[in-house]
């Protein structure tokens, strides 16, 4: 199967968020129109101002990379904000694309979506096998239905659109707030500011020990793009380095490219989450695609784009909010 790109005007849903943001940029290499569309435009989590946005824009195809979105912290403190608002905009966002017969979607998801202590690494038919990470139900359960909402489509009215599962990621555009943030832009900013500050400790969530796999989000977006052309199927499908990490061993390989000698200091009165998530993409390589960069080179390059793009401490935003604009 081939989805041709050339000429179409694709909407990237969320282009201010680092995935959103990676897309378009991916995009941007194709003989297609990228849409976007900021919050000022069109909130995401209001159906009717989505409707009116879709019947007027009417895209050819969509990538739904807008989401609420945050780490282990975030997660676990905002349900509603995490369960209301991803549902809102999923269900939003399908409806009127399906109002609007727009022939092509990629719905986002993540791998949290995989029971806590599934079998890895993670093959896409363990979803809905077991009890998922209490730490991050909310989001879970969003981006399931969010597949189920898809795959719907898919049955009743004969939609060829498609979902993906990514691992976790990071890059330029990432959130840096500490509170808000997922681990390895959290880790970037506390030994960066270790190192200009002369501090001899960094605070590290958790015992250290649970396993991350991480992609970079440009890897990510050319992923995507290779399965919006090649991939039309009714099953999710998983996309991910096929390496992982231990996060002590991600605070240590971050102090060293960072230049930073502080010592990592694990707080176990934070919360671990899931000890383990390293997916099974082996569908995504049979399929052809499998360019994921290293993690070592992927870091210096978000390092790099961190110093040239960095905010004085306390300016940082909560940039959870911003693949709603
Ligand atoms: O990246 P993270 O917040 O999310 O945390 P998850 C990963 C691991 O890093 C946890 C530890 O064990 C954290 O305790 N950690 C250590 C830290 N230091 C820090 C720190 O300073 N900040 C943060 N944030 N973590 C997320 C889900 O789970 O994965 C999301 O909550 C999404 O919904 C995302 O699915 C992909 O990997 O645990």
């Amino acid at each position: 199967m081939s989805y041709e790109l050339a000429g179409k005007r694709i909407w990237v849903a969320g282009h201010r968020g680092m995935v959103g943001g990676a897309v378009a940029r991916r995009l941007a290499r194709e003989e297609c129109e990228v849409l976007t569309a900021g919050r000022e435009v069109v909130d995401l989590v209001d159906q009717a101002a989505v409707r009116r946005w879709m019947a007027a824009a009417r895209p050819d195809a969509i990538v739904i990379a807008a989401a609420r979105v945050g780490g282990i912290q975030a997660n676990d403190t905002r349900p509603v904000d995490f369960l209301h608002d991803n549902l809102m905009i999923e269900a939003n966002v399908m409806r009127a694309a399906h109002e609007a017969d727009v022939r092509r979607l990629l719905f986002l998801g993540s791998s949290c979506i995989y029971p806590r202590l599934a079998p890895q690494p993670i093959a896409e038919d363990a979803l809905l096998t077991g009890p998922l990470e209490p730490t991050n139900e909310w989001y879970a359960v969003a981006k399931i239905a969010g597949i189920k909402l898809c795959q719907a489509y898919r049955r009743q009215h004969g939609r060829d659109w498609i979902s993906a599962m990514p691992t976790n990621l990071y890059g330029p555009g990432d959130n840096y707030d500490l509170e808000s943030s997922h681990v390895l832009p959290a880790l970037l900013r506390k030994f960066h500011d270790a190192k200009i500050s002369g501090r001899r400790e960094v605070p590290v969530w958790g015992s250290g020990t649970p396993l991350r796999e991480f992609l970079h989000c440009d890897d990510l977006a050319d992923a995507l793009v290779f399965l919006l052309r090649h991939y039309s199927n009714y099953d999710h499908i998983n996309v991910g380095s096929g390496t992982e990490i231990s996060i002590r061993g991600l605070a240590g390989t971050i102090a060293r490219i960072v230049g930073c000698e502080a010592e990592p200091v694990f707080d176990a009165e934070r919360p671990d989450g899931t000890p383990r998530k390293l997916m099974d993409s082996s569908r995504l390589h049979a399929l052809g695609w499998d360019r994921a960069r290293t993690l070592e080179a992927g870091i210096r390059d978000t390092y790099a784009d961190f110093l040239k793009n960095q905010t004085e401490p306390g300016q940082e935003r909560d940039q959870s909010l911003a693949t709603l604009k």
